[in-house]
């Protein structure tokens, strides 16, 4: 778990697996409470269940920008050999310009193959 009171931050992972990502029947939890972030990443990042784990990452004000290839974002993947989904999600409360890999409207949820959702909620401001 790595959790953040506020501030305008920087996450950068190299490669991935991180930033709210479940590996292996595991838990991932990345909460950054205010600021205006910038997540960038490569692969199963940002709110990703992956072999079964449980991913979440919840930002919860400001102007965020979350970059990332595909597979990431609030997304899970199917376990290799169970059929026992993980889950991620991307939660993203607040803000009125953030932008994702992906075209996102504002005030949307977004529910996914496998058990990923992404949550886009603005502030409406
Ligand atoms: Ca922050
Ligand atoms: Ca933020
Ligand atoms: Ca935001």
């Amino acid at each position: 778990m790595l959790e953040d009171g506020g501030g305008d931050d920087l996450y950068h992972a190299y490669f991935g697996i991180s930033q709210g990502c479940g590996y292996d029947t595991g838990i991932g939890y990345l909460v950054d409470h205010d600021g205006n972030d910038f997540y960038t990443s490569n692969t199963i990042s940002q709110g990703v269940g992956y072999e079964k784990g449980f991913g979440i990452l919840s930002d919860f004000g400001g102007d965020d920008h979350y970059s990332a290839h595909t597979g990431c974002q609030g997304y899970s993947y199917p376990s290799r050999n169970e059929t026992f989904p993980g889950i991620g999600i991307l939660s993203n409360m607040g803000g009125n310009t953030d932008v994702f890999s992906e075209e996102v409207n504002d005030d949307t949820l977004r529910y996914k193959t496998n058990a990923g959702v992404l949550m886009n909620k603005c502030s409406g401001k």
